[in-house]
């Protein structure tokens, strides 16, 4: 049966008979037994099939060219949903929701019930996915590896104000985007022995293998300009079910590798700053990388023949050190397999490689305990230490290098347990070695890898981190992309500089207008999904302060929280006051094992509670903690924010890629001299941006100096106030002492400098206050905000990494 007998008789498009087909043919459901999930899945395989064909002429194009290709290994890439930015890129969003609308179908309606693809934490897993979109913008030949995690990042739920987390089942309906390679499959090793024979050539015999398979994903440009790959490794067992163990009766035991491979790939780590240090996670590392090392190897050799040009035809890029054991296994499959001498090897592996690093924090720096490295990659083990020797080496050569360098820069930690340093090895493994934002690159020439600095002094460089502005523009943001077109034409769209002729537009009252319009029904679109999702009511007249981002002590929810409770005391000591009418929006997830950044979750919570519920604010100020933060609720998020809140103590947000969002579409930001924002100040102006509190040079100086918390809250009438309420149980009357320790805390020690910087804080919170009763003035700003964010396109970022890293086009 065909499906035009299908057809009810209608008009209909051959691309509405297309996906009816493909419904029909592929889904095995007719228009009446189709459920939502059907139409998705239908629609996007139908789309997908637009895709294949230019995505076989990208990559035949660069084969016929000889081009030389990228690779970004990263463990997490945080796509969210791809339908929309898939048609956006295409061009064909109008086209879809036509033939949709022919099968009485909405497309907007299935767009959102397609689940997140959550496979990173937060902003190093979102910043693969912005790149990733923008290598196919830019035309360049690329491809992605990862992991494909059957379980993502955690589902929250908040019970009784606490975060509690939720397996995420994003492959429930299965994953129609994606190809399975079977033949592009790979054998991974772990454990066993290392036998050398007298001439020098070195087998290694694992003790356990799994195979990794090829599952990839097209990923479009923008106007479809080129399709490259997103290529994420699933394990399975060589041999996954053993008859001889199921003839003994032993069931399980017939079924113990392929759990085992399963296991490999179950779920994402949710830890965002302390590295776990469990076997597993280490596992994942090399399974992925050596997946990814095998493959990329693989295809030089096929193409060009000569394992010694691979530099010249590849750029691997390590996303922070969690690939960084991809350095030895290159080394190792030179050595090993190609039979290259240790120098040669590790010539060609320092000029394929280029490592970013993407935060200072110490307990985020990845380090393996020695035993555990040597018990599950022997082979790799002995080559660390043959890199440390010639590594060493060339350190010894230093004039006036003493013992205490040699440790900094050693591949080894001897202070206490041995452990292996992944930084040191990527660092030492790579020709470039960058941070994600000015101020980053410049503290890891002084602080972690200073010692490494003076060895190799060209080496460390800056490439300040950049967003799409396909999703965080043109995507979540329809009304101002009109807006903006209308004004100053469409170029924007392929040149984000080319936004800076809007900034004229900020000087036209009329245009200032629109703009707050567009603003406004945005932030009526967010009231409306919060009422819905969470029964919140909100005034979208009031100013929308929001703060989205993981909770951790040092993005510093709990200065936004505790001037929270300054603020409500004050409307409440004089209510007379011109009060700004305020919306304070907090979202984020939490590590899980991270107690006091649950308990700020819980301490927003409480401060919700209380303050919505007091008619003697007049509704001055709300507050709300949003629910399991994603990409999608960030999409809905940021469009609808006057005021963006970055206030991460000075020094230790590396570089923050919310902000870049924000500022983007409009909002102004709130924050410190950290990360970006030093950047963002600079392109947007310090007229239209507000800055606070202490530099990170004075951070410092203060914690070497003996900053003393305590005589800063005494001294502070405003901060010891709510510090002593929140201490004191008037948030939490159910459980007095709940915080007790939270605010002792910021007495004792307050290594993030919440007291330092609160009174500034406040101050800024005001002033903000006065700049929004300027109506004008803060429309102004917000243009001016919006016109100059266009260097933070991630094709810009891409671009510098093209010329100044990989050397391609
Ligand atoms: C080792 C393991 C537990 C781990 C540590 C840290 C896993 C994941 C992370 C995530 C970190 C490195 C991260 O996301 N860093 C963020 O990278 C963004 C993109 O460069 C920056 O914008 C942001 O400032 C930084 O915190």
């Amino acid at each position: 049966m065909k499906v035009s007998d299908i057809d009810s008789g209608r008009q209909r498009g051959a691309l509405a008979l297309n996906i009816l087909d493909t419904l029909v043919h592929r889904i095995g459901k007719d228009e009446q037994a189709a459920l939502p999930h059907d139409w998705l899945a239908a629609t996007i395989l139908t789309v997908r099939n637009e895709i294949i064909e230019r995505w076989m002429v990208s990559s035949k194009a660069a084969h016929a060219a000889g081009a030389k290709r990228v690779y970004y290994l990263s463990l997490e890439f945080l796509i969210g949903r791809l339908l929309r930015d898939t048609l956006a890129n295409l061009q064909a969003s109008a086209e879809v929701k036509a033939a949709l609308a022919e099968l009485d179908v909405d497309l907007t309606a299935l767009e959102e019930i397609e689940p997140d693809a959550a496979l990173g934490n937060g902003g190093l897993g979102r910043l693969a996915a912005c790149f990733m979109e923008s290598l196919a913008t830019l035309d360049l030949p690329a491809y992605g590896y990862g992991i494909r995690y059957v379980n993502g990042m955690f589902r929250q739920r908040i019970d009784d104000g606490w975060q509690v987390e939720l397996p995420e089942t994003w492959l429930q309906y299965g994953n129609p985007w994606e190809f399975r390679r079977r033949e592009s499959a790979y054998v991974i090793g772990f454990g066993g022995e290392v036998h050398g024979d007298e001439n020098g050539a070195v087998t290694w015999k694992p003790a356990e293998i799994v195979e990794a398979m090829a599952v990839d994903t097209p990923v479009v440009g923008w106007r479809a300009r080129r399709v490259n790959t997103l290529r994420l490794w699933t394990a399975r067992s060589l041999d996954p079910f053993r008859l001889d163990a199921f003839n003994r009766g032993d069931f399980q035991g017939a079924m113990a590798d392929q759990l085992r491979a399963e296991t490999l790939v179950r779920v994402l780590y949710p830890n965002d700053s302390t590295a776990a240090g469990q076997e597993l996670r280490l596992r994942q590392e090399y399974f992925f990388s050596s997946a990814s090392i095998q493959d990329i190897v693989r295809r030089h050799v096929q193409y060009f023949g000569d394992i010694r040009t691979l530099p010249d035809r590849a750029a691997i890029q390590l996303n922070d050190t969690h690939p960084a054991v991809s350095v030895a296994e290159l080394m190792r499959l030179l050595i090993d397999q190609y039979g290259l001498d240790f120098d040669e090897a590790w010539e060609l592996t320092q000029k394929t490689f280029g490592y970013t690093n993407h935060t200072l924090l110490p307990e985020a720096l990845e380090s393996w305990p020695l035993p555990l490295f040597e018990r599950l990659l022997p082979r790799h083990m002995q080559l660390v230490y043959a890199i440390n020797a010639k590594l060493l080496r060339a350190a010894r050569k230093v004039e006036g290098i003493d013992d205490r360098s040699i440790a900094a820069i050693s591949l080894i930690d001897e202070g206490g347990e041995r452990r292996v340093r992944m930084a040191n090895l990527a660092f030492a493994g790579a020709h470039s070695v960058n941070g994600v934002a000015a101020l980053h690159t410049g503290l890891m020439k002084t602080t972690v890898f200073a010692d490494l600095h003076r060895l190799y002094p060209e080496r460390i460089n800056n490439k300040t981190n950049g967003i799409t502005p396909r999703r965080w523009l043109q995507e979540c943001n329809p009304g101002l992309t009109a807006l903006i077109t209308e004004a100053i034409g469409d170029r924007f769209m392929d040149d984000a500089e080319a936004l800076t002729a809007l900034a004229p537009f900020a000087g036209d009252a009329a245009f200032r207008e629109r703009f707050a319009a567009v603003k406004h029904a945005n932030k009526v679109a967010l009231s409306n999904y919060l009422r819905g999702e969470m029964g919140l009511r909100l005034d979208p007249a009031a100013l929308f302060d929001v703060q989205i981002k993981r909770i951790h002590e040092y993005k510093r929810q709990l200065l936004n929280i505790i001037e929270t409770v300054a603020l409500y005391d004050q409307i409440r000591s004089h209510p007379e006051r011109d009060w700004t009418p305020r919306v304070k929006l907090f979202a984020g997830k939490a590590a899980s094992s991270y107690h006091q950044a649950k308990l700020i979750i819980k301490l927003a919570g409480d401060v919700a509670r209380r303050v919505n519920a007091d008619p003697s604010i007049g509704g001055l100020l709300k507050v709300a903690f949003v629910p399991n933060y994603n990409v999608s609720l960030a999409e809905r998020m940021v469009p609808a924010a006057d005021l963006s809140e970055q206030i991460s103590t000075a020094g230790m947000e590396a570089s923050g890629t919310g902000n870049m969002k924000f500022a983007l579409n409009g909002a102004l930001t709130i924050g410190t001299l950290d990360g970006a924002n030093v950047e963002i100040r600079d392109h947007v102006g310090a007229d239209n941006i507000v800055i606070f509190g202490l530099t990170a040079d004075e951070v410092a100086a203060q914690r070497a100096g003996g900053y003393d918390p305590r005589a800063v809250i005494e001294n502070s009438a405003e901060l010891a106030q709510a510090v002593n309420a929140i201490a004191s149980g008037v948030f939490s009357p159910d459980d007095p002492n709940r915080y007790r320790d939270l605010m002792n805390g910021l007495y004792d020690h307050d290594w993030f400098m919440v007291a330092a910087d609160f009174d500034a804080y406040s101050a800024a919170q005001r002033a903000v206050d006065a700049r929004w009763n300027d109506r004008d003035g803060w429309q102004r700003s917000a243009i001016l905000n919006v016109a100059n964010m266009g260097w933070f396109s991630s094709d810009r970022t891409i671009g510098d990494y093209a010329r100044e890293i990989w050397g391609v086009k």
